[in-house]
């Protein structure tokens, strides 16, 4: 099967033939979805691409922490900022389990956070866009965390121990994320004309950026091939987003809202909706940094490392005292 996939990649992957024993037997592990635990023997580039990946998925859950954040003083009701309030810390959670997955790689959360801080490691495209009025809040639940759990589901079943059981947890909780962010767009859509203005716009405006959160296309996706025969990804980024359009085109019907692209059919050949093309270029300006609040975003998180200062030494302080205590004890 492996050799079959190396073929029809044909981006330079190893066959089994080629590998060095070592890796021939990780690699046969992995077809055989046998996990691969911290301790275990894997080729250095494996680490890096988990690494890589784990960390950059950290830091989407920290930062998507903020276009959420920016209402919980701001709901419409008490019920509402209870929700959404729990739902923002669950992202800190899912961060937090991440980076320690990423730690068991011998990276320390230290080093991914300096590099988050200095702007040099990347995280989700989607949270450089703006949240500018309540019915955001659905949008990012409903299409940002549906299109997370239509990813994060198959990452359940990836190659490595401690990230896979990471995603089990995460998928449970993106499950209430969705349907607290459809529950408001309910709400809005079966309400006053204006609400049901703001639910559209709000539609409008965060469409497009939930289908680039899936990745670059296929023909363009640098990591796909490798991270597929390593397990690190299950599914093409393609396929996923796919598989997300195909989900969620009849909950926006439901909703009684309209998807804005005026090339969205169904195809019955291929059982699936073709749809528009997506603006790659806006994709890559937010990558390199110039989305409208990627400074913003950014600035968020050196403040919060700068005023955290405190906080943090008197944390070591403590632990250092019980170290002394402790061994003055013995
Ligand atoms: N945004 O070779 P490709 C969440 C980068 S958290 C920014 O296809 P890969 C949530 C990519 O990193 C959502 N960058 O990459 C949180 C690579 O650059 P480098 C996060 C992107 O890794 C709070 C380059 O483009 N989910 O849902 O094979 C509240 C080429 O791409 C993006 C995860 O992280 C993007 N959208 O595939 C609510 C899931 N897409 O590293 C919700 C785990 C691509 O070479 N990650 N790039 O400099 C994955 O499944 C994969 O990493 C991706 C990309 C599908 C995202």
């Amino acid at each position: 099967m492996y050799a079959q996939e190396v073929k029809s990649t044909g981006k330079g992957i190893k066959s089994l033939d080629e590998m060095e024993p070592d890796e021939r037997a990780f690699q046969e592990k992995i077809d055989a979805n046998i996990k691969i635990e911290p301790k275990d023997w894997m080729p250095e580039g494996y680490r890096k691409n988990l690494i890589r990946q784990i960390s950059q998925h950290a830091h989407s859950e920290i930062v998507g922490q903020l276009p959420e954040g920016n209402w919980i003083t701001r709901a419409p009701s008490l019920d509402r900022k209870a929700i959404l309030l729990a739902k923002v810390q669950d992202e800190a959670g899912h961060g937090l389990y991440l980076y320690c997955a990423a730690e068991t790689l011998g990276v320390s959360r230290d080093q991914m956070t300096e590099q988050l801080l200095a702007g040099k490691a990347k995280y989700s495209s989607i949270f450089n866009y703006p949240t500018l009025t309540w019915a955001d809040i659905g949008a990012i639940g409903w299409l940002v965390d549906g299109a997370a759990i239509m990813n994060q589901v198959p990452i359940q079943r990836c190659s490595f121990g401690p990230y896979s059981r990471a995603m089990i947890r995460v998928c449970k909780e993106e499950s209430f994320h969705q349907r607290q962010g459809y529950d408001i767009m309910m709400k809005l859509a079966a309400g006053t004309d204006e609400q049901k203005e703001m639910a559209q716009d709000a539609l409008n405006r965060w469409w497009w950026p939930s289908l680039m959160m899936f990745g670059p296309p296929d023909a363009e996706s640098v990591h796909s091939a490798q991270s597929m025969a390593w397990k690190i990804k299950m599914n093409t980024n393609d396929e996923l987003r796919q598989k997300f359009v195909d989900q969620t085109v009849p909950q926006a019907e439901y909703l009684g809202l309209k998807v804005p692209d005026d090339d969205l059919k169904w195809n019955d050949e291929k059982d699936g909706y073709d749809f528009g093309e997506i603006d790659w270029a806006e994709f890559y300006e937010i990558l390199k940094g110039n989305g409208p609040c990627n400074k913003e975003r950014i600035g968020a998180r050196q403040k919060a490392w700068t005023d955290g200062e405190w906080f943090r030494e008197g944390l070591m302080a403590h632990a250092k005292k019980r170290e002394a205590r402790k061994v003055a004890a013995e």
